[in-house]
């Protein structure tokens, strides 16, 4: 039996850190609808906000959230966040996967130090007799590396990566390591052992098991989102760093092809902001959620349909190009099983992927939202052997 937060309860102080970017800011304007408290503290990365403050953010959070500009490394301005905050949503994140491989250090800082940063600041007012907050964190499918399969012949699989002569050879399925049958991709679940493959990973897993482990050990409900490709409208198409939709929306607007990698075949499970802010409501108005929950739509599309569907939604005779190439560390599919959110958060997808890339697709129309070319993610990659 799942029980929610009594309507009469006012939900109280919650601390977004992040709550800028792209997922926080649809979290904070949802949860000031809910009728929360909500403080923002936010870093404003030139990356990703192209320079822009506090200013560049939707009116009803201007007006109504308390916004802090600030960095979660820092141990003051972690501890002015969290003065009398009941909730914390710890969103804040360094989030390019190819990038995190050439800018390790940058990366371990924000993602682990700052987690490491925000559990020590909670100590340091708990001290001051200030109650330790209830912690969910934004996790990431990227954890599990290669998603789960299944052999024909030889049952249930987790197989390893691809290694890069496999890529070279372009041989883009797995195969079984016992029969050598091209194996079939199932969903995955939370059972999974995780085997990531980036140093955003690795830092994604981190920040999970610190924020679950902490949370244990001190009593308070920990909640980890494994969120899958998340998509909608304020995505920041001028960051090269960021996903694939986005990517494929700025280059269809500048009229440059869509590149598919590899052979455009491979598997995702591609989830809309609006179903992911609703999970992110209906886990922190949730009395008894804990541990990690799958947030995706339990769909899988190849990235080749996600491309045409993109030109579709932008209206525009968009080319499709399929390269080829490859990016070391990518997985071939990956799709969640949302079971566990189904049945312990009622968490229920609603938005299809036509539908959310039409939002997005307006949104892009109505907005002067950037169009840069993102050519330089990928000649970066290929800069530092990472891109064949
Ligand atoms: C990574 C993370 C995921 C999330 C996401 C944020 C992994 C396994 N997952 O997902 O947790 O953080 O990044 O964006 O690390 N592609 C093209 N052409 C392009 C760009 C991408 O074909 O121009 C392909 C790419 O090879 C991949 C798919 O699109 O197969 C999705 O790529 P992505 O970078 O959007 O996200 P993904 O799944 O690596």
């Amino acid at each position: 039996m799942r029980t929610t937060l009594a309507m009469s309860q006012t939900p109280g102080k919650i601390l977004i850190t992040g709550g800028a970017g792209f997922v926080g800011a649809h979290l904070a304007e949802r949860l000031l609808h809910d009728r929360w408290a909500v403080r923002i503290l936010d870093n404003f990365s030139p990356q990703v906000h192209g320079g822009a403050g506090p200013e560049s953010l939707p009116a009803a959070i201007r007006k109504e959230c308390e916004i802090q500009v600030g960095s979660v490394v820092s141990a003051a301005a972690m501890e002015r966040a969290l003065q009398g905050v009941r909730t914390v949503a710890h969103l804040a994140a360094a989030v390019g996967v190819g990038q995190s491989m050439y800018r390790i250090r940058d990366y371990c800082r924000a993602n682990m130090q700052g987690t490491a940063q925000l559990l020590q600041a909670i100590l340091q007012l708990r001290k001051r007799g200030q109650e330790p907050p209830r912690l969910l964190v934004a996790s990431s499918m990227s954890i599990y590396g290669e998603g789960s399969y299944v052999c024909r012949g030889c049952g249930p699989m987790r197989p390893a990566p691809r290694g890069r002569d496999q890529l070279e050879r372009g041989e883009w399925e797995l195969r079984c390591p016992g029969c050598g049958r091209a194996l079939a991709s199932e969903a995955t679940d939370e059972a999974k052992p995780a085997d990531p493959q980036s140093i955003y990973a690795i830092g994604k897993l981190s920040q999970e098991q610190m924020v679950l482990t902490f949370a244990r050990a001190y009593g308070v409900p920990g909640i980890a989102l494994r969120f899958f490709n998340i998509y909608g409208p304020r995505q920041a198409l001028s960051n090269p760093y960021t996903g694939v939709v986005a990517i494929f929306c700025a280059r269809a607007r500048a009229g440059e092809p869509m590149t598919l990698y590899e052979d455009g075949e491979q598997q995702r499970d591609f989830v809309a902001i609006e179903d992911v802010v609703e999970a992110c409501a209906l886990a922190l108005g949730s009395e008894d959620a804990s541990g990690a929950y799958n947030i995706g739509s339990g769909r899988r599309i190849t990235i080749r349909r996600v491309a045409e569907e993109v030109a579709a939604a932008l209206q525009t005779p968009a080319r499709i190009e399929t390269s080829g190439r490859y990016r070391v560390g990518d997985i071939r599919h990956c799709r969640a099983d949302i079971s566990r959110a189904r049945k312990e958060l009622g968490y229920e997808p609603r938005v299809g992927l036509t539908a959310g890339l039409r939002q997005l697709a307006e949104w892009i129309s109505e907005s002067a939202a950037p169009s840069a070319p993102v050519a330089n993610a990928a000649a970066e990659l290929r800069a530092y052997g990472l891109g064949g």
